[in-house]
Parts: C-alpha cells; sequence; structure tokens
C-alpha cells in the first residue's frame, strides 16, 4: 500500500508564531510530501513495497545501493511524529513521571534542555537531535545527520525529535538556528513525549 502524507494533527496557522503557516505549507506540505511521493516511486515492485515503515528504514540502513529509500523512509518516519511532538500552545509544565526521569538523568529539566540545544546547534549540517531512551534504560541526547534517526541506529526509542534541516527554520528564523531551538520548547507536546516513554 502506498505511503500518504498524514494530516497536520491541527490548523496551519495554529504554530504561529513560533512556526508559521507558511513554514508549515512548505516543510508539510512540501518537503514531507517529497519524500513520501519520492518513497512510493522507489519500492513500487521491489521487496520492500508492502513493507512496514520501520522495516524499510532498518533494512536500508547503511546499504549502499538503498541509500535514497532509506533517506525518503526515514524522513517520512522522523516527520511523521515531527507533527505529533508539537501542539498550539505546547510547552509547560512537563506530565510528572517523564520530569523526574529527567531530572534523574540529566540533574535537571534545564540541563537536558540545554543539552538537547546543544546536540542542535553543533549538529554540522542537516539533522536532526533527539531525547532517546536508550536500551540501557536511560535518557539520553543524541544527534543525527540529514534523515538518520534512533531507529535506524538502534540505540533506542526517539522520545523526541526537532528537525534542524534549514527547511524548518529559514523562513522564520533566516540562519538562527539556535533560536528556533529555544523557540521549540513552546511547541512540544509534552504529554506525547511521556506516551511514548510509557
Ligand atoms: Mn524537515
Amino acid at each position: 500500500m502506498a505511503f500518504t502524507l498524514p494530516d497536520l494533527p491541527y490548523a496551519i496557522d495554529a504554530l504561529a508564531p513560533y512556526m508559521s503557516q507558511e513554514t508549515l505549507e512548505f516543510h508539510h506540505g512540501k518537503h514531507h510530501q517529497s519524500y513520501i511521493t519520492n518513497l512510493n516511486n522507489m519500492v513500487k515492485g521491489n521487496e520492500f513495497e508492502s513493507a512496514s515503515l520501520e522495516d524499510i528504514v532498518k533494512k536500508t540502513y547503511n546499504v549502499a545501493d538503498k541509500a535514497g529509500i532509506f533517506n525518503n523512509a526515514s524522513q517520512h518516519w522522523n516527520h511523521g511524529l515531527f507533527w505529533q511532538w508539537m501542539k498550539p500552545n505546547g510547552g509547560g509544565a512537563i506530565p510528572g513521571d517523564l520530569e523526574k526521569k529527567l531530572i534523574e538523568d540529566f540533574g535537571s529539566v534545564d540541563a537536558f534542555k540545554d543539552a538537547f540545544v546543544q546536540a542542535g546547534v553543533t549538529q554540522f549540517g542537516s539533522g536532526w537531535c533527539w531525547l532517546v531512551l536508550g536500551t540501557d534504560g536511560k535518557l539520553q541526547v543524541t544527534k543525527t545527520a540529514n534523515g538518520i534517526n534512533p531507529i535506524a541506529t538502534g540505540e533506542g526509542t526517539a522520545l523526541l525529535g526537532c528537525d534542524v534541516w534549514e527547511h524548518s527554520y529559514y523562513i522564520d528564523y533566516r540562519n538562527s538556528r539556535p533560536n528556533y531551538l529555544e523557540a521549540f520548547w513552546n511547541l512540544v507536546n509534552w504529554d506525547f513525549v511521556n506516551e511514548n516513554l510509557a
């Protein structure tokens, strides 16, 4: 079955002023759609046509002649979650279980946020920064290049990810990736992050 673009779980202007309607029109409507269109074209008639998205990501990671499929599949997976990791009037109080775990593993919520922003700022070129529940049961902050994600690397469960490709912030923040990452805290859907922890 062909992959399709999921609707945003909110109105296209609902994340403004932190993420504008114009950014979402391009990022969701054009960039995310392109990954899906490319992926559908690339899996047509081969072994991946009826595979799940997760399986495609895992089976094509680091396989030289499958790089095109991997890039588009992983980006489809990443963006499908990215839209859900944000909500209008996001940010605010962090659910108790998650807050406790963040303090346990990072020392404080602010220390986690600093590490996450730092990972995003220092990701050279396109990529993502992540909050991952590692296979050792500990929370960790990581960063990846391009479309690589925690299911590809097998380092754990992605609890939160932020897209630091320029297409994610250039309309609203121009070259200032740090300002975009700081503003992201006003959008985070902590309830959804917490659901993935449980
Ligand atoms: Mn993107």
